[in-house]
């Protein structure tokens, strides 16, 4: 598998969970401004939506979205408990969780954030929602370590990406404990840990 990527976006996630599935995969970072391929390929040509992640498979087919992209890699390697069994309620409340991460924070919050042609009110407006949604994060994870059941998931590595760009937004986390606690559990997994230092690297260097 190859994963399509640019360093500390979305496609963290994705990374996360190929490190913690051991899955051997090819990295191959993105310019998005420019929508080509390290060493000048159009990326355009290979995701037509010109946006990262894209993962292609053995056999060349593209799968794009975050949450069917965690799914896919994470579903290669059952035993992880990345992504609990098809079909079974878990598995629900992991696309829900997907969901509601994709949708609720990553494209409402953090893509309007930074995109460069976002109006200024709705940059405020949007930030003006995250309180809430931390307030409701705080809720769920009062005595729960993780998202869904007792352990790791995809859904997870999700929403880690998204509270890591929440602390570079300087997002006040301090009534937040427990999801203050969620990324430091999240962050203490070496897998989770080295994705994360590897693309930050790749941003400073
Ligand atoms: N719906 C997509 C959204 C992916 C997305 O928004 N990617 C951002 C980076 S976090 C991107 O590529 N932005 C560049 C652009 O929109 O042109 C998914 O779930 O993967």
């Amino acid at each position: 598998m190859d994963l399509y990527f640019a360093p500390m976006a979305c496609s963290l996630a994705s990374r996360m969970v190929a490190y913690e599935t051991g899955a051997a995969m090819g990295f191959h970072r993105v310019q998005l401004a420019t929508k080509t391929v390290e060493g000048g390929a159009d990326y355009l040509a290979i995701s037509p939506k010109g946006q990262v992640p894209a993962l292609r498979l053995e056999g060349g087919r593209i799968l794009t979205e975050t949450p069917a992209i965690l799914q896919f890699i994470a579903d290669q390697a059952p035993d992880s408990g990345l992504a609990p069994p098809a079909g079974s309620a878990a598995r629900y409340e992991l696309q829900m969780w997907l969901n509601y991460v994709g949708t609720e924070l990553h494209k409402q919050i953090l893509w309007t954030t930074f995109s460069p042609d976002t109006p200024p009110e709705a940059k405020t407006f949007v930030r003006g929602l995250i309180p809430a949604r931390l307030a409701y994060l705080e809720a769920h994870l009062t005595g729960r370590e993780y998202l869904v059941g007792d352990s790791f998931t995809a859904a997870d590595a999700y929403l880690l990406w998204v509270m890591l760009l929440f602390q570079r937004l300087g997002v006040d986390f301090s009534g937040s404990p427990n999801v203050g606690a969620f990324v430091g559990r999240c962050m203490s997994r070496e897998a989770v840990g080295r994705a994360v230092a590897d693309e930050a690297a790749l941003l400073a260097g």
